[in-house]
């Protein structure tokens, strides 16, 4: 079924769902000012400095010339001071505090979900802000931008450190994507929110819930590589679909 505006339908499969898990991707940004990685449809990737994101995002490129990774981090970090929660992340924010069971699952590294306010937050690609130390490690916020020093050292033991981000080629960190899968499995719902699902694992994560029972509702304003096994199509954009479903209770 595809829907441009929350009927009263989807509105009482919202209100009677009991538990409910969200996967975000780059689009739930994008009406924060925050470049998506496809632009939508199947425009060209994202390109700095003549290479695509997934050569610069990559394991290879990290083991090869982690200044110029950092140095892309760095610029991505830059256009991110400005960036605010929209109307999206803000509605997301509120459903939990509405919602018995609800986990946010999110492929983006930008921390606006935390902005907004959400809590029972799954960043299965890590975090833009967060440094990881090489050697020991151990995690610390490195939030100065532009960088200090390229590569930041490790708090701890002084060792260059690398973006806290999962990049192309490189596992998950431990555990969390069990944490994602389990929270897909058990849903009422699932809603899949500014995501083109062409990178995996987490384009699974769907396939995962709907397996197990759960009703598939997909909130993007084009047709994606899931949107043939997705119960509800809500053609549209986030930051105006989101705050639909929240009706202020009289
Ligand atoms: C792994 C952090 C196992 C970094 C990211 C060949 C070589 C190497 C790997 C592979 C390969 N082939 C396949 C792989 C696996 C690879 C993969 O899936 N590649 C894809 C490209 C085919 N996956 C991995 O490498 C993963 N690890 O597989 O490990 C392993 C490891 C080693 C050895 C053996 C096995 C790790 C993947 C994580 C990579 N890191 N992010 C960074 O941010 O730079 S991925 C990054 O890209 C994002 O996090 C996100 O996941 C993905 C981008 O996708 P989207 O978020 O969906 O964004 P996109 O722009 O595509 O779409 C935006 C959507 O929003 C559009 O549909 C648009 O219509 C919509 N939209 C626009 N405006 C709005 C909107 N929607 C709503 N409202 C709006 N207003
Ligand atoms: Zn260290």
């Amino acid at each position: 079924m595809v829907l441009t505006e929350v009927t009263n339908e989807l509105q009482t499969m919202f209100d009677n769902a009991r538990r409910i898990s969200v996967l975000t991707g780059a689009g739930i940004s994008a009406e924060s000012g925050v470049p998506t990685f496809r632009g939508g449809g199947d425009r060209e990737m994202w390109t700095w400095r003549g290479k695509h994101v997934s050569e610069l995002s990559s394991a290879e490129l990290m083991a090869t010339n982690p200044q110029l990774v950092w140095e892309w981090f760095d610029y991505r970090r830059t256009m991110l001071l400005e960036a605010k929660p929209n109307a999206g992340h803000l509605a997301l924010a509120d459903w939990e505090r509405r919602c018995e069971d609800f986990t946010l699952i999110t492929q983006n590294i930008d921390d606006l979900h935390r902005a907004a306010g959400t809590l029972n937050l799954l960043e299965l690609h890590g975090n833009i802000w967060r440094a990881r130390c090489l050697r020991c490690s151990s995690t610390f916020e490195a939030r100065d931008c532009p960088l200090e020093q390229n590569p930041p050292l490790c708090l701890g033991c002084g060792n260059a450190a690398r973006p806290d981000v999962v990049l192309f080629g490189e596992m998950l960190s431990e555990g969390i994507y069990e944490r994602a899968e389990e929270a897909s499995a058990r849903a009422d719902l699932f809603f899949v929110i500014g995501t083109s699902a062409v990178v995996y694992p987490a384009a699974s994560l769907p396939i995962t819930a709907k397996q197990a029972g759960a009703k598939v509702i997909e909130v993007n304003p084009e047709a994606t590589d899931i949107s043939f096994m997705v119960d509800v199509t809500l053609l549209g954009k986030a930051g105006e679909l989101l705050p639909q479903f929240i009706k202020e209770r009289g």
